[in-house]
């Protein structure tokens, strides 16, 4: 049976309240691709715009296996107890690929899922990254205008999508395990540069002695890299998430670190900067949009590619001349 469709004022009120029914239904709006649905969804997130940004805005990255659901768990029961209202989103590049998606069941958080200040919402499936991690952005704001403090946003350390969770988060945690062997070349490059705190989780499982060196190992490797934009460095912990050790000098950490953003002006001056990249960024799509799924163009466009197949013209010529032709649509 389909539910009967809420009103702009309905939602906002709903959102604005911290009902969890109406925020998970204003999610799936932001979410939908039809077009009325977009509609409303600017509109709501143009009303709600007023209430958002006072949250922490915290991303989870790291290898499959490592933890992350188990310490999202375990942390966010940490927070929780400690006052902080809790919103879980995921990016996951790998739904469409696997048919799955993390954060997927529910159930796999245990200590979250029954608590009142504690809301998980599944990752968006389907479409292509891009859409997905803009999606989310706006899932943040909904969540921080319901009254969450504190927003999880979690992904699988593959492909982009640590880039795109780095660009609307604070502080980017990258989750590993010792045992590995090969901890320093596990993390990838690039990624060296994006993340704020190293935690190595799964310290119940390995000797104090081999724990203290991969530490010393990544203290050392990540002080060869030039100091951040926000000038803190970036810290190393050792967690089990499991147990529950560990947690109250990551949380010190983060505190310490808001703390020292906030002064210096990096909090503010990275977040703006979030905001024109989210507001270039959806430009971008948008004029990709237009041009390839346009009746008219589209046509045009294979007309061209066989031309370029052919040798006929080069792909650089075949591009100028389409743009000319799309330019003044
Ligand atoms: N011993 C121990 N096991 C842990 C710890 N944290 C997680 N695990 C176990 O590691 C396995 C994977 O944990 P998940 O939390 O599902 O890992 P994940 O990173 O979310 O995995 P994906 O969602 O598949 O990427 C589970 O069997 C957990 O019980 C820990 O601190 N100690
Ligand atoms: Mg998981």
């Amino acid at each position: 049976m389909a539910r009967i469709r809420l009103t702009l004022n309905e939602l906002s009120a709903g959102v604005l309240s911290g009902d969890k029914a109406i925020l998970g239904r204003a999610i799936t709006l932001v979410e939908s691709q039809k077009d009325e649905d977009r509609i409303l969804a600017s509109e709501l997130i143009r009303e709600i715009l007023p209430f958002t940004g006072k949250s922490f805005r915290l991303g989870i990255t790291g290898s499959p296996g490592v933890g992350k659901s188990t310490f999202i768990d375990g942390f966010g029961e940490f927070l929780i107890k400690s006052g902080k209202k809790l919103a879980i989103l995921a990016v996951d590049p790998t739904s469409k690929i696997s048919g799955g998606s993390i954060l997927g069941d529910k159930t796999r958080m245990e200590k979250l899922v029954n608590q009142s200040n504690a809301f998980i919402r599944p990752s968006p499936a389907g479409d292509e990254l891009g859409g997905v991690a803009q999606k989310t952005f706006e899932s943040i704001l909904l969540c921080e205008a319901a009254g969450y403090d504190m927003i999880f946003v979690e992904t699988v350390g593959v492909g982009q999508s640590e880039t795109s969770v780095k660009e609307m988060t604070d502080f980017l945690l990258f989750l590993t395990i010792a045992g590995a062997g090969d901890e320093l070349q596990g993390i990838k490059r690039g990624i060296m540069e994006m993340i704020d705190m190293v935690v190595i989780n799964k310290a119940d499982l390995v000797e104090a002695e081999s724990l203290a060196k991969l530490k010393g190992n990544l203290i050392y490797a990540l002080h060869l890299f030039p100091e951040k934009t926000s000038q803190c460095s970036v810290n190393v912990f050792a967690c089990s998430s499991l147990k529950g050790d560990g947690f109250e000098d990551i949380w010190k950490s983060i505190l310490n670190y808001e703390e020292k953003v906030k002064s210096n002006s990096f909090f503010d001056n990275n977040r703006n900067q979030q905001k024109v990249n989210w507001m270039n960024r959806s430009l971008q799509y948008k004029v990709l949009n237009f041009f390839y799924q346009n009746a008219e163009f589209l046509p045009k466009i294979k007309k061209y590619e066989e031309l370029v197949i052919q040798n006929s013209m080069s792909p650089i010529d075949a591009a100028n001349q389409l743009f000319e032709l799309m330019k003044f649509k």
